[in-house]
Formats: structure tokens, C-alpha cells, sequence
């Protein structure tokens, strides 16, 4: 089964025009836009002294689990970066704790699972994906509480870890650099890996439609650490798996799908079916966007989040670059090649969205 795509599919949710026609979800469907939209990766988040007072106190789960501050933090941040998108808040952690596995954050941030899966056992005993679809209805609820919040013609980022990357982090136990036990699981134990990839596929395409139906009108997959993977095994172990969730995700809504370092992975994971492929800043936008063009996809990035931190005019020069090498692309989507960092000003990132739609406009893409 391979999904339609946005380009096919049209406006099958009935949204509004003002959102159908924004210019994030034009661009999402290659269709020219006047201004090139832009939105930042964890544009809410640890950076933002708004986030951090709302989060005093607590923990970042509780936050997660707090609808009304969660769609305040979103909200917040949206407005105060004037992005064209808003983004869920929340962490694509939440679907593991939900199926049963024990998730803390640590006080770095840093998330930790104190009971990892290292045997096929464990994941024979993984919870229901429906019901942990369901026991999610925080997100959603969240979710709607943001999308009721903003503007007509702003849209709202729903989102979900990819199979592989949250594999990895429930059988790690939290993050890694090698992913070596992950990949010794997976050669090792490849049926019970096989059936892991499954049982997320399940709990996520359930996940993300639930998102749909409270009012998301894109969904992002975050791959981050798939560029890990050589091409061999991506399509052994992984391509099938990410394809299923893809091909199960409601018509009428684009799917990005974003990796870090996968360069050598453009062509595998766009016949998985994204409608716009998000890349890193070691990938060529140039290369990027034009192999994606010719499949009749978008592209999303590739600013990187350290230039945040250099003088302004360095940043602005490399925002318009990046603005300039994105012409081969049939539809942009400006963003970070990964998340904001924490120690970045915010009048920073506010800059950045500033220039990315006045250089835009001047150069008249559309
Ligand atoms: O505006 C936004 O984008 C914020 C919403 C958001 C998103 C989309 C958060 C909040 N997390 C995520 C996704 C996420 N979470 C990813 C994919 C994106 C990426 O690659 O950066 C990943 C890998 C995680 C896992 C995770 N959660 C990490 C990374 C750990 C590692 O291995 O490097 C961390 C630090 C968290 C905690 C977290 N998630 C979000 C926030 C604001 C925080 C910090 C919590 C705090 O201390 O207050």
C-alpha cells in the first residue's frame, strides 16, 4: 500500500482556505508562495525564558501532560518568532511511556529509560498499541488547545518519533553516539526487532491520526538518528517499517520526514512517501532539492543551529544562502538543519525568521 500524496490528494480534510492556502502548506505541496514560510525545530524550548517560567517547578513530563501549558508554550513561541507554523509541544518519547516503558528527564534534560529492552521478551510484553494510543489523549487535547489559539492561516505541526529512532532510544535507554546496542539487537535479534519496529508502527499511525483529528494539519516524523544507519541496513531493517507508518497516515495532510545525516539515504527514504524531506546541514540543499524535485517532493532546511550563535551578519549571509541554493527545490520549507540550541538568544532566532521573509519576498521566488 503506498500513500497519496498531498499533491495528489488535495484538500481532502475540507480545511479552510486561509490555512489550505498558507505558505507553509503550499510550499509543503510544492506550489509557489510569496514568502518562503519558516518555522525553527524546538522553537519552543529550553532557550525561551517564557519556557522555562511556565516549566518552574515541574517536571518536563508534567509539563508534556499539562494540555493548557503545553498549547501556551507553542502558542508563545509562535507569536513571539512571527514563524508560519505553530508545533505540537510535547516529546516523541511519550509514545514508549505510553506503551509501557518507564521514561524519566533527567535535570540536563537528558531523557532516561530505566528499563530498556534488550530482550525479545520485553517486547512481547510492550502494551497494546491502541491502548496506548488512546492513554495519549494529553497530546490531543493539547493539540486542540493550540490549534484553537492561533490565527486562521497558521497552521499546527503534529508529530511523532520515527520507528528507528525510538527504537533506539527504548533499547538504548536514552541517547547514544554509536547506537551499538541498538544495531547489535537488530542484527542479533532481528525477528524481535522486526516485531518492535512493528508494534510502534501500529501505536504510531493510531497516534498521529488521533493528532489529525485534534486538529494538526501536517505531520512531522523525526528520524534523528537514522543517518546512522548504511543504506543496506536501512532497507533491511527500516524501510519497510517507516513506509507502513507513512502509507497509514491520513490523506489531505503533508508528511515531513526529517533525518540528520542522511546524505547517503535521500533516495531510501524518499520512496518511503514524505511529501517533504527534512535534512540536516551536512547534507547539499542544492543536491537535496533537486533529487527530491524529480520525485515531486519538497524539502525542509538546512540552516545550522550554530550560526544562530554567530555575529547577526553571519547568520543573516547564511540564511540568505541557504535561501539562494534552495531554487533547484519544487517547494521550501525554511528551517534549522536540527534544534535550536539552549544557549541561543531568542532575538536571534527572531532575526533569522525576519530575514528569511524579507530576502524571500525581495527575490520574488513565487
Ligand atoms: O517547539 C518544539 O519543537 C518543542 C517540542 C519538542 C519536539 C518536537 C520537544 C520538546 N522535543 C521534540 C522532539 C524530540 N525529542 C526529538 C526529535 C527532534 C530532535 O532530533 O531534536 C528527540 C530526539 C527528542 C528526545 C529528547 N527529548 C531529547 C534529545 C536527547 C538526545 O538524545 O539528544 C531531549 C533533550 C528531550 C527533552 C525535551 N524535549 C523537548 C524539550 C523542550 C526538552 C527539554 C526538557 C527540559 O529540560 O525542559
Amino acid at each position: 500500500m503506498k500513500r497519496q500524496g498531498i499533491r495528489a490528494s488535495g484538500n481532502a480534510l475540507g480545511l479552510a482556505p486561509a490555512l489550505w492556502e498558507s505558505p507553509f502548506l503550499r510550499a509543503c505541496r510544492g506550489e509557489p508562495t510569496p514568502v518562503t514560510p519558516v518555522w525553527l525545530m524546538r522553537q519552543a524550548g529550553r532557550y525561551m525564558e517564557h519556557y522555562r517560567g511556565v516549566r518552574a517547578g515541574g517536571s518536563f513530563l508534567d509539563l508534556c501532560k499539562s494540555p493548557a501549558r503545553c498549547a501556551e508554550v507553542a502558542l508563545f513561541a509562535r507569536t513571539f518568532l512571527d514563524v508560519d507554523a505553530a508545533i505540537l509541544f510535547s516529546d516523541i518519547l511519550v509514545v514508549l511511556e505510553a506503551l509501557g516503558l518507564p521514561l524519566e528527564f533527567t535535570e540536563g534534560g537528558g531523557p532516561h529509560l530505566p528499563q530498556p529492552i534488550r530482550a525479545t521478551a520485553q517486547v512481547e510484553a510492550l502494551g497494546n498499541p491502541a491502548q496506548a494510543a488512546a492513554d495519549l489523549d494529553y497530546v490531543y487535547q493539547a493539540l486542540r488547545f493550540t490549534v484553537a489559539g492561533l490565527p486562521p492561516h497558521i497552521p499546527c505541526i503534529g508529530f511523532c518519533g520515527a520507528p528507528f529512532t525510538l527504537a533506539a532510544y527504548a533499547i538504548e535507554g536514552g541517547g547514544t553516539r554509536q547506537f551499538a546496542q541498538s544495531k547489535a539487537f537488530m542484527y542479533r535479534e532481528s525477528a524481535a526487532w522486526h516485531r518492535l519496529m512493528e508494534v510502534l508502527v501500529s501505536a504510531l499511525a493510531l497516534y498521529v491520526n488521533h493528532q489529525i483529528a485534534a486538529g494538526a494539519s501536517c505531520i512531522q516524523i523525526f528520524d534523528s538518528w537514522v543517518g546512522e544507519l548504511t543504506r543496506e541496513d536501512f532497507r533491511e531493517f527500516v524501510a519497510p517499517h517507516l513506509s507502513r507508518l507513512i502509507a497509514h497516515i491520513g490523506a489531505g495532510v503533508p508528511v515531513i520526514l526529517f533525518g540528520t545525516g542522511t546524505g547517503h539515504l535521500l533516495d531510501e527514504l524518499i520512496a518511503c512517501g514524505p511529501d517533504v524531506l527534512g535534512i540536516d546541514s551536512t547534507t547539499d540543499l542544492a543536491v537535496a532539492g533537486a533529487l527530491a524535485a524529480r520525485h515531486g517532493v519538497a524539502v525542509q532546511g538546512n540552516l545550522d543551529p550554530c550560526l544562530l550563535l554567530a555575529p547577526r551578519p553571519r547568520l543573516l549571509a547564511a540564511a540568505d544562502r541557504v535561501l539562494a541554493t534552495a531554487h533547484s527545490a519544487s517547494g521550501h520549507v525554511f528551517n534549522l538543519g536540527h534544534g535550536v540550541l539552549k544557549q541561543t538568544d531568542p532575538e536571534q532566532a527572531r532575526a533569522l525568521v525576519e530575514r528569511v521573509h524579507a530576502t524571500s519576498t525581495a527575490s520574488g521566488r513565487a
